[in-house]
């Protein structure tokens, strides 16, 4: 049996070492590393069983349609391994939370004592574990659009989708086909699994599932629902005839809006997968969130500096701005994604101050501001730059937020990479702002 992946990175070489240990011949190539003759690809297509896609490789790449075109089949690395869980699956996507309900979900199975594996676009190729799972274990596995294009046959007992709105443009090209490879997380699904969806989501809430053939149940912070939904400052889990207290939204300790639609979600899953309602109060409680998402780094001056790199997109920058409860500069800008930024200015809260805009979409987000006639606006060069204008912006008790709305690649290789450089660029400042105090001079002591 011979075997071909396409795209070295973590997906990639996961493939190759699964399909090793499931005896195929393998090949490996990547678009920056391999020279594609027509020589070479004559070699890889003769006699070619199975090609494996990495998420980041998209189906229209020419050389995936050749392929296409001959009937060889092409799975992605995620759905190869999918298909070889041997326990079952709680699948999450969305727009964004992916990553905080994933690993919410996570944190709560595996305190609860189930023998959980949590892996997907979080960074853990399904493929690197999927042979060690067993029947009573279960997987919470957190799924891309990417992923979710080239996963034909992916059956999660529970699926669940959080919000859609528009991202990875450049790839999909049309919000349509994004909604499309979304909504395929529910394609495979029977009437004995579950499927979780939004009630208050714009896109969602229009969307017809009456392909779905699971049972549907809802989230929402705004309606009562069958589901999971919040009343009076308290979470209640209705199974479609009586509903009952699950907890009180003041023990949950992420902060903001989305973050409690985020625990609705994530709630509702472990309820439909059968954890019985006392005790999930305490695992919420005790789960703090995840790095790089509206993360606290430090105070300076009594400016706090916030960590929210993984805010890639418009909508994820838009709730990070209302979960803000003090005056907020915030810095903005990264690698362009083909969004146009017009509805970050629409309605600015009025606890945000301040812009300050870097990288390849400076010129866009400019212009998107001045169409929309928000001041105080401000170019950077650099990312250094803007978090030292930013401090400079704001007074004591106040916030500096890294909250781009852009992809990192345009001067990171992700967004980790980012939001450890804006995490050590403030401990910079933090220490020279100490030297500034213990030498009695700055202008920054007029704060304290
Ligand atoms: N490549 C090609 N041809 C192409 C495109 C890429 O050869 O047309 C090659 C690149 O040169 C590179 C390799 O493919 O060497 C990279 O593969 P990849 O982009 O699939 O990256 P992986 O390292 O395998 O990581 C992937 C996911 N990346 C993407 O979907 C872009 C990771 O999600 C995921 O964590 C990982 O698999 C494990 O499952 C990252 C991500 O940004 C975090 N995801 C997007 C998001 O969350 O918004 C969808
Ligand atoms: P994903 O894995 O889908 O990218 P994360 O949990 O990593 O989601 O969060 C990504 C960004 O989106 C963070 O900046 C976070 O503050 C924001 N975010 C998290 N949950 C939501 C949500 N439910 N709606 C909108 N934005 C969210």
């Amino acid at each position: 049996m011979k075997s071909l992946v396409i795209g070295a990175g973590k997906s990639g070489k996961s493939a190759i070492k699964l399909l090793k240990k499931l005896g195929y011949t393998t090949f490996l190539i990547d678009d920056k590393k391999t020279c594609l003759t027509e020589h070479l690809k004559e070699k890889l297509l003769k006699d070619l069983d199975l090609v494996v896609v990495s998420p980041g490789v998209p189906l229209d790449n020419s050389f995936v349609q050749e392929i296409s075109n001959k009937g060889i089949e092409i799975i992605g690395e995620f759905e190869l391994g999918a298909r070889l869980l041997r326990c079952k699956s709680i699948a999450i996507t969305g727009t964004n939370g992916k990553t905080t309900t994933t690993s919410l979900v996570g944190h709560i199975l595996s305190e609860s004592g189930e023998s959980t594996f949590v892996g997907g676009n979080i960074g853990v190729p399904v493929s690197s574990f999927c042979l060690q799972t067993k029947n009573d274990d279960v997987s919470v596995l957190e799924v891309s659009s990417f992923q979710l294009e080239s996963s034909p046959l992916f059956h999660p007992h529970i699926a669940a989708i959080l919000n859609i709105t528009p991202d990875h443009l450049n790839r999909h090209k049309t919000m349509e086909n994004y909604i499309k490879a979304k909504l395929n997380i529910f394609k495979n699904q029977t009437y004995k699994d579950y499927a979780v969806i939004n009630l208050d989501d714009e896109i969602l809430s229009q969307q017809d599932f009456s392909f779905v053939k699971s049972e549907i149940y809802y989230f929402s912070t705004k309606v009562e629902c069958k589901g999971c939904y919040v009343k009076n400052g308290c979470i209640y889990f209705n199974d479609g005839v009586v509903s009952q207290f699950v907890m009180r939204t003041a023990d949950i300790s992420l902060k903001g809006e989305h973050n409690l639609s985020n625990v609705l979600a994530g709630l509702l899953c472990v309820i439909l997968y059968g954890l019985p309602l006392a005790g999930l109060s305490g695992f919420v409680k005790s789960f703090q969130g995840v790095s790089h998402r509206l993360e606290f780094v430090a105070e300076i001056n009594g400016v706090s500096f916030i960590n929210d790199s993984k805010a890639t997109n418009i909508s994820s920058t838009l709730v990070a701005m209302k979960a803000m409860t003090e005056h907020t500069t915030v810095i903005l800008g990264g690698s362009d994604k083909g969004c146009e930024f017009d509805e970050l200015f629409e309605s600015v809260p009025v606890l945000i101050k301040n812009f300050v805009v870097i990288g390849e979409t400076k010129q866009k987000i400019l212009a998107a501001a001045a169409r929309k006639n928000v001041s105080n606006v401000y170019a950077c060069q650099t990312f250094k730059e803007a978090i030292n204008f930013a401090y400079e912006l704001s007074e004591s008790g106040e916030c500096v937020l890294l909250s781009p709305a852009c992809a990192s690649f345009d001067m990171f290789s992700n967004f980790e990479e980012r939001g450890k450089a804006f995490s050590k660029f403030v401990k910079e400042l933090e220490k020279s702002e100490n030297r500034k105090i213990s030498n009695k001079e700055g202008k920054k002591t007029a704060k304290d």
